[in-house]
């Protein structure tokens, strides 16, 4: 249940982080589209503090609601609604980062990005409405001064105020009632399932009992739910309590690929089950996220877009390997500032993302979800999906594997790789996806392959045994 993305089988989203509503329907019809995605995860739709006193305008206003009113720092409902169908339109689905555990941090007061008032440390929210009684109370954190700071227990992560953010109180109806009629809007407009923002900081059943209260969605099923919980083995809270509700994000894969790239032979032992690691039919996968990128939750010594290399064979690893359902990250670049916001212009407005000749990114916009060796391996995880891994060989900092009889896929980190393999596919002339056929690949009547990866920079070989268009 809450499993089905709704994007006709297809396996991959990407995280198209802080990006306006109007570029992000261009991106749908100019690329997203073509390449397979599924979907596009969007940053937080609903109102949010406009963030001046410790820093002008970072990112992580986004996740101090004001409201469920749909204008943000990415534009206005009128625009959502139109990416929302447009992107529908050419099969890529929206799917939206809910910030439902908590309002604004307190000390925070004056005017949101919608208009609407508020007062934190009134617990005032007139735009929803909430007030002072729809949070929760001193008497239901066991915290010396109201902040969540004890990982060992439960009603102190759940029942605190995270950060300083304003927990609300989901035990009541109407705090259930007021987010899921935002989920319903959203439901109605055409998104087909939600990121459910710190998700560890929310009970399970309460999560429940929103998802009881959302309609199916207009063409049938349930919405999509990915649950954020980041459980690195350090706490009281647990991946497995959230998987009957949904995916929920694997954070101990994270450290797992990075330290796979860093030390090749560590690839065997990825999905780590001696760590507890999420069942592959609930593991929401990804080689980093906007947090962890930048040092923030779940954050340090991962793999970003700033090792491009070391990055690329990591994600397409990934998208290769037989675990769980995967998400891109694309980012903007931000230098050593884990607070700055999105590309901008002087009055705080993000900039538009232009496309070079080359198919990358301008102003500031890294968008390595169009890298080829990330883009092209979106089309291997849907023509896969269902198979299972055979033929692994991994020695001498080379990797390759089958899956099933559907896709090759192989990968040198350093040397030259020369060698004859047993692909399994069927005889035939296949075009490698990295090198957008580039390179080909002939197998012979036993499945052998010649696979020649040169030591550049998209180090990886990988075919499919469908038509390349
Ligand atoms: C998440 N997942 O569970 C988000 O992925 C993460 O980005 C959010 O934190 C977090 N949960 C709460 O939604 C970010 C950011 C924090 C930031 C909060 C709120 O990582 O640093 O906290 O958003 O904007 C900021 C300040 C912090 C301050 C707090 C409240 O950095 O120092 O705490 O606001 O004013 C006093
Ligand atoms: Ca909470």
């Amino acid at each position: 249940l809450y499993t089905d993305p709704h994007c006709n089988g297809k396996q991959v989203i990407v995280h198209l982080f802080e990006w306006k509503w109007t570029d992000i329907a261009l991106e749908c019809e100019r690329f997203l589209a073509k390449k397979g995605y599924c979907g596009v995860q969007v940053s937080p739709v609903n109102e949010h503090v406009m963030v001046t006193k410790d820093y002008p305008r970072p990112w992580w206003e986004r996740y101090q609601p004001v409201s469920y009113k749909l204008t943000s720092r990415s534009g206005n409902e009128a625009e959502f609604i139109d990416m929302v169908q447009r992107c529908k339109k050419v099969g890529v689905r929206v799917f939206v980062d809910a910030v439902v555990n908590h309002m604004a941090g307190l000390g925070r007061t004056g005017t949101g990005t919608a208009g609407s008032t508020f007062n934190s440390d009134n617990y005032d929210f007139p735009g929803v409405p909430f007030s002072r009684q729809h949070f929760n109370t001193r008497a239901r954190c066991p915290s010396h001064d109201g902040n969540v700071n004890n990982y060992g227990d439960p009603n102190n992560v759940r029942n605190c105020n995270l950060v300083g953010l304003t927990d609300l109180d989901h035990s009541q109806e109407y705090v259930q009632d007021m987010i899921a009629a935002f989920f319903n809007h959203l439901i109605d407009i055409g998104v087909a399932g939600f990121r459910i923002d710190a998700a560890k900081h929310m009970w399970p059943k309460e999560i429940t009992a929103i998802q009881n209260k959302l309609k199916d969605l207009p063409e049938g099923g349930r919405p999509f739910f990915y649950h954020e919980v980041i459980d690195q083995n350090d706490g009281a809270i647990t991946t497995t309590e959230y998987t009957a509700l949904g995916y929920v994000t694997e954070f101990r894969y994270c450290q797992k690929i990075a330290w796979g790239i860093r030390n090749f032979g560590d690839l065997n032992n990825v999905v780590d089950y001696g760590w507890h690691m999420t069942p592959s039919a609930n593991a929401f996968v990804f080689v980093d996220n906007h947090d962890n990128q930048r040092g923030h939750g779940g954050g340090g010594n991962l793999l970003t877009h700033k090792t491009p290399r070391d990055y690329k064979m990591a994600v397409a690893f990934t998208l290769a390997y037989d675990y769980g359902f995967t998400r891109v990250m694309s980012s903007y670049e931000f230098g050593d500032d884990s607070s700055l916001g999105p590309p901008h212009s002087a009055d705080f407005t993000t900039k538009d993302v232009p496309i070079n000749s080359d198919g990358s990114c301008g102003n500031g916009w890294v968008c390595e979800h169009r890298w080829r060796a990330i883009a092209n391996m979106a089309a291997f995880r849907n023509a896969v999906a269902g198979t299972d891994k055979r033929k692994w060989h991994n020695e001498n900092e080379q990797v390759s594997f089958a899956r099933g009889n559907k896709g090759f896929f192989a990968m040198a980190k350093s040397g030259h790789m020369d060698a004859t393999l047993d692909t399994g596919l069927p005889a035939g002339e296949y075009c490698d996806l990295i090198s957008d056929c580039a390179q080909k690949i002939t197998v012979d009547g036993s499945g052998r392959a010649h696979i020649v990866i040169n030591n550049n920079d998209d180090p990886i070989v990988a075919f499919i045994a469908v038509p390349y268009n």
